[in-house]
């Protein structure tokens, strides 16, 4: 098995780690000082030999998250230091954790971020602790934004009508790679051993950065934990307008309330599907073959008054309370469908309201009908098209865009501006459409990230595990789904869909959580992946090829029972003499619904 890193080595380092095992002993600024990767080891880094702070950590708790797992007692370096671009005058900071000697398992793990920042440095199991559990270096930067907390809309506008590329940039790829060759040579020095192997871990925005490492850097690597990539960006955050984009172009902006009413019957409807009545709808694909919202009509709603909080999604759908780092629509500023007070109300599910959810769920059109993108699973709810009621005229109204990141998307990155309003009560289908273009052309080599060619990745022996919840609001899930299409089509031309399948699996899988929302459990009933780094570890490591995910149901009579997660294509489905599902192929109908034709857009979409 390939290793990640051959090292150059340092002198001064060697000197000094054979005498000095200890934690204490190597987390000083002069031994990190020392093992700091010299100037233009990557060309064009130089690496800051006085920045450098080291301070040593014991005993440290690191809560599970993501899928990903916790634990206690981790002692360890914490390391900062900054570099430069030679003939550039930028600041660009890194941070590592490098465990103790004794606790080091010879790996290493490049970190992502979220929403629009480019690192996370939560304690929990989303940010640089990930590595600790399994004895890995963490390693992650701040994209020369400023600080680590800066996202990247505060540093994209040199000034209205001006980009600064080199942030846009250091975002969409290229800083994650600097820190990624930095923290391999630094561990290979630290611990002066240069076998060791090499991961990335992210989910959302994460996610696309993992994608954006695997498809410009393909050598990096020997393993890659992608969860609900917020990839395809030109797509990604506009795709949420689309609800809001409904309401205005239908005339009709649906209460919570009933489209709450809708979701219940959606769920009680599909929920069986799989062979198993336990509110999680684990084939959100049979469910778009088998129902339709104009079996809601008439059914009938009640909801009291509310002074605030907004949508809660019904069941299976989160509402606001998404976690930190996430692209949830709507997230940003006050806009939208929280925070508003609303007063009783009651009544049955209109035709309407009917008409809209079909809309919402056929995915995006254009104005003549022709399809352009697709959108979230049913199950995820409909957050992005709950009404905004106006207690002047006593009417529901289309919910605000303004604050959102898609506004940012429309604002920043493609009109350059720095502004987070975005009045949409003009458009119609086709403004949704062009955005998506606008955003392709100018995006295409940077924020898209979906360069469907892994070759080289593949050449290396890197192995992706790509995991997506079924009922995530925030990405949708067909996104990934998409992608890995794409990806196979790519790779295997030739290929029958099944031999095809087979020889992605042997490098590349994606697994969609049942009922589970963006980066996390969701539904009460549903399993959720326990270690996912733990099974790219063992496939890359010990050639253990996960042909299930290992996963733990999180709640409800079943708490705590292994339910493992079906690698797609596959997909699970209950049998009443089992407990537990079996992973089958689907019928041709139930693969063809996640591939619509997208006869508004001119060129592919990967
Ligand atoms: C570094 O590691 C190599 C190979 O494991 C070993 O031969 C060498 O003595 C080590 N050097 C120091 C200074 O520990
Ligand atoms: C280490 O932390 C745990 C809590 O995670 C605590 O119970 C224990 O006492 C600590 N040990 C030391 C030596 O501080
Ligand atoms: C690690 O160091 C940074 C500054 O270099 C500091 O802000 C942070 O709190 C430290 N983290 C821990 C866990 O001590
Ligand atoms: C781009 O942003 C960085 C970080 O804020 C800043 O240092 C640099 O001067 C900016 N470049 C331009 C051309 O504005
Ligand atoms: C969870 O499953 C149990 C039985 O399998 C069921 O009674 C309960 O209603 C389910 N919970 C939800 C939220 O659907
Ligand atoms: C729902 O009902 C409307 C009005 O009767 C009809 O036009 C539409 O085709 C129906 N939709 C589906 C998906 O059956
Ligand atoms: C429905 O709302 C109307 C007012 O809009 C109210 O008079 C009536 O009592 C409500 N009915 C129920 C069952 O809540
Ligand atoms: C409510 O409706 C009134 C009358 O159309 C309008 O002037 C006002 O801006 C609306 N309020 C909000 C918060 O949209
Ligand atoms: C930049 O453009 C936005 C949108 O037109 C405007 O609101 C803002 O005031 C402008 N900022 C500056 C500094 O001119
Ligand atoms: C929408 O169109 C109307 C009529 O053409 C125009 O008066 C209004 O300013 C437009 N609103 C926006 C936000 O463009
Ligand atoms: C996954 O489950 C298998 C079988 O129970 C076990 O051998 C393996 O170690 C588990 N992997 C992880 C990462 O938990
Ligand atoms: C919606 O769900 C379907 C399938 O469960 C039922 O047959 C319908 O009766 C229900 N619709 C209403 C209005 O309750
Ligand atoms: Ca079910």
């Amino acid at each position: 098995m390939r290793k990640a890193h051959s090292s150059t080595g340092m002198a001064i380092a060697f000197a000094s780690i054979a005498a000095a095992q200890s934690l204490d002993d190597l987390c000083t600024v002069e031994y990190v000082q020392a093992s700091l990767p010299a100037a233009n080891y990557l060309l064009g880094v130089v690496p800051n030999v006085d920045s450098v702070v080291a301070s040593t950590v014991t005993n440290a708790s690191v809560t599970a998250g993501e899928g990903q797992i916790g634990g206690s007692g981790f002692d360890f370096c914490n390391v900062t230091f900054s570099y430069t671009h030679t003939g550039l005058d930028d600041t660009i900071n890194v941070w590592y954790y490098l465990p103790s000697p004794d606790q080091f398992q010879n790996r290493y793990v490049t970190i992502g971020g979220g929403g629009w920042a480019i690192t996370s440095t939560n304690t929990d199991g989303s940010g640089l602790p990930i590595g600790l559990p399994h004895g890995a270096v963490s390693g992650t930067t701040d994209g020369g934004f400023g600080s680590w907390s800066a996202q990247v809309t505060d540093v994209l506008l040199a000034g209205n009508g001006t980009m600064n590329d080199t942030m846009l940039l250091s975002f969409a790829y290229r800083s994650l790679h600097e820190a990624t060759v930095l923290g391999k040579e630094l561990t290979s020095n630290y611990y002066n051993n240069s076998d060791f192997y090499a991961y990335y871990a992210g989910c959302s925005e994460g996610g696309r950065e993992g994608w954006s490492q695997a498809q410009h850097y393909g050598d990096d690597f020997d393993g890659l934990s992608i969860g609900a990539p917020a990839m395809r960006q030109a797509f990604q955050q506009p795709v949420h307008i689309w609800g809001a984009l409904v309401d205005t172009v239908l005339g009709y902006a649906p209460s919570s309330c009933e489209l709450d009413a809708i979701n219940t019957n959606l769920t009680n409807a599909c929920d069986g599907l799989d062979g198993v009545v336990d509110g999680v709808i684990a084939r959100s694909d049979l469910c778009r073959l088998n129902w339709n919202a104009n079996q809601s009509i008439g059914a009938p709603y009640s909801c009291a008054a509310s002074t605030g909080g907004g949508y809660g999604g019904g069941s299976g759908a989160p509402g606001g309370g998404a976690p930190s780092g996430t692209v949830t629509s709507r997230q940003i500023g006050g806009g939208g469908g929280s925070g508003t007070s609303t007063p009783a109300i009651n009544g049955t599910v209109s035709a309407q309201a009917a008409a809209l959810v079909n809309r919402l769920l056929d995915g995006v059109v254009d104005d003549e009908g022709r399809q352009a993108w697709i959108w979230f699973q049913p199950g995820a709810g409909f957050s992005d098209s709950v009404g905004t009621y106006n207690s002047t005229t006593g009417e529901y109204e289309p919910p605000s865009i303004a604050g959102s990141y898609e506004a940012d998307w429309v604002n920043y990155f493609l009109n350059e501006v720095d502004s987070e309003d975005l009045d949409i009560s003009n458009w119609t289908y086709n403004n949704l459409r062009d955005v998506f273009l606008q955003g392709m052309r100018k995006f295409s080599d940077s924020m898209q990230t979906t360069w469907p060619d892994l070759e080289v990745l593949h050449d290396n022996g890197a192995k992706v595990i790509h995991w997506h919840g079924e009922a995530d609001p925030s990405v949708p899930t067909e996104s990934s789904v998409w992608y890995q299409n794409s990806v196979r089509q790519i790779m295997y031309p030739d290929l029958s869909y099944e031999e095809s399948f087979d020889q992605l699996n042997d490098w590349y899988r994606l697994f969609l959580v049942p009922g589970a929302g963006h980066c996390s459990p969701s539904a009460t009933n549903g399993t959720f992946p326990d270690d996912i780094l733990g099974n790219l570890i063992e496939w890359v490591e010990g050639g253990v090829n996960p042909t299930l995910l290992n996963a733990t149901v999180g709640g409800g009579p079943l708490e705590g029972t292994r339910q493992d997660i079906c690698s797609f294509p596959t997909r699970p489905q209950w049998y009443s003499n089992s407990s537990l599902p079996i992973c089958v192929y689907p019928d041709q109908d139930a693969i063809d619904i996640w591939f619509p034709a997208l006869t508004s857009i001119p060129v592919p979409v990967y």
